[in-house]
């Protein structure tokens, strides 16, 4: 089936600013869409999201350019290919670009056709679009990763941290961990109202904490977690993405909260003391994605009992990703397909961290659309771990909604691996690590 027509037009993320969305339409009509999302602490090594920069018009922020690229140079190139030709799609687009990050014809115009064509697919073949990308394969249900505090660029650094999560490792169904999750949100909120310690809610939909350290948060997250009716380190554990890419200068880490500055040894310190203290299961990007030392030595001191994450540090990129196994610097990979730019590429990012053993965390942007292609691809692939923010707001919802279509729609052969999936890199049980 043909690609006929290629269109695409400006339309608004979850933080209100311009995005676009790609329209593939196929020579019998059936048309399939790529809406694309749009990070805020953003990793100095990903594919370059093309905005206009006249600040003028959007305050800078619209996407005329990349929606112009996407309607002459990737429309007059694609016309008449087969639309189930997706890695030569994706590579003949890669090819056109001509440069390493994407930055001529911009990582969000490659991806909004990468993304529609996938979708048109899909369609034409009547089936769902996790069906089509896993060729039939993908069949477990992510464990959900969901913010309860949002901080760092998300809320105007009330905190240094950027996200404290909650995972519901003791969950047995996907229904359970949102079951939980809910009940700790909202339980969260109602503590932190008692504190007096809530400012709203943050750009993906955590509370907006109003705190005088970055430690205080954990006391109001365990205390909800109580307050649910849950046990800490058995029903949930705590993760948190630290984006230590933002508070690194180069030399020192600082916290701007704390009023503290650490040098990369004594931040790393940091890092394995606070998983000796509390209930830490993973930890995203606790160091700058430049401070390999500090990566391998939290590597030798925690990696057999915590999931240490690399979401700034590896961008996706495959180069990166091999980078890292080779130096043991993580043992699980952030997956999010416009740092890369292509949905072949973010599937092999997948597919490279899974042959090493490692596991991929299919992840959202801060900035999001009311799309749901990212529940898709965790199942398509059977990545095991999906995190998109917090409980609320419906860009967020969408995702966690779909999965329990996903999962209705794959009737008996849908599996829940749940906390399990930690077996797979991690030898010391948490409960057993406190
Ligand atoms: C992250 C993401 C999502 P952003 O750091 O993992 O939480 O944030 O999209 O702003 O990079
Ligand atoms: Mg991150």
């Amino acid at each position: 089936m043909k690609i006929q027509d290629i269109d695409a037009y400006q339309i608004y993320d979850s933080r209100g600013f311009p995005t676009l969305e790609v329209e593939v339409t196929l020579e019998n009509g059936v048309k399939g869409y790529g809406l694309v999302p749009s990070g805020a602490s953003t990793g100095q090594f990903e594919a370059l999201e093309l905005r206009d920069g006249d600040k003028e018009v959007f305050r800078g922020k619209s996407v005329f350019k990349a929606i112009d690229n996407v309607k002459t140079k990737i429309a007059n190139t694609l016309k008449g290919v087969s639309v189930f030709e997706q890695e030569k799609i994706d590579s003949t687009m890669i090819a056109l670009d001509g440069t390493k990050n994407k930055s001529n014809l911009g990582a969000n115009a490659v991806l909004g056709v990468s993304m529609a064509v996938a979708n048109a697919a899909a369609n034409a073949m009547g089936i769902p679009l996790y069906e089509y990308l896993g060729k039939g394969e993908g069949h477990v249900i992510p464990l959900n990763e969901i913010q309860i505090l949002g901080g760092g660029a998300h809320a105007a650094w009330a905190t240094d941290i950027q996200d404290y999560l909650v995972i519901a490792i003791g969950a047995k169904t996907y229904e359970e961990t949102l079951e939980m999750t809910h009940n700790i949100y909202h339980a969260a909120g109602e503590v932190m109202k008692a504190r007096g310690k809530c400012v709203g809610i943050a750009d993906e939909g955590g509370w907006w904490p109003d705190y005088e350290t970055n430690e205080e948060p954990f006391d109001v997250f365990l205390e909800a977690v109580e307050k649910a009716g849950y046990e800490a380190g058995k029903d949930v554990a705590i993760s948190l993405d630290i984006a230590a890419s933002d508070l690194f200068d180069g030399e020192k880490y600082k916290f701007r909260l704390d009023n503290k500055e650490f040098t990369p040894e004594e931040f790393c310190d940091l890092m394995i003391a606070w998983c000796e203290k509390y209930p830490i299961i993973s930890i995203e990007d606790p160091f700058a994605d430049t401070d390999f030392d500090s990566w391998k030595r939290f590597m030798d001191v925690c990696g057999d009992k915590v999931q240490v994450i690399g979401d700034d540090l590896f961008t996706t990129n495959i180069e990166r990703i091999k980078e890292g196994i080779a130096n043991n610097l993580a043992n699980s990979v952030l997956i999010k397909l416009n740092q890369i730019g292509s949905v072949t590429e973010t599937i092999q990012a997948i597919k490279l961290t899974q042959s090493a053993g490692w596991l991929p965390v299919v992840s959202a942007r801060s900035g999001e659309t009311e799309d749901a292609f990212i529940s898709h691809l965790a199942v398509a692939t059977n990545a095991g771990q999906l995190k998109v923010g917090s409980f609320a707001r419906s860009e967020r919802m969408v995702k966690w909604n779909e999965n329990i279509r996903i999962q209705r729609s794959l009737g008996e052969k849908a599996t829940f691996i749940g906390g399990k999936i930690y077996d797979q890199i991690l030898t010391k049980e948490l409960a057993e690590a406190k």
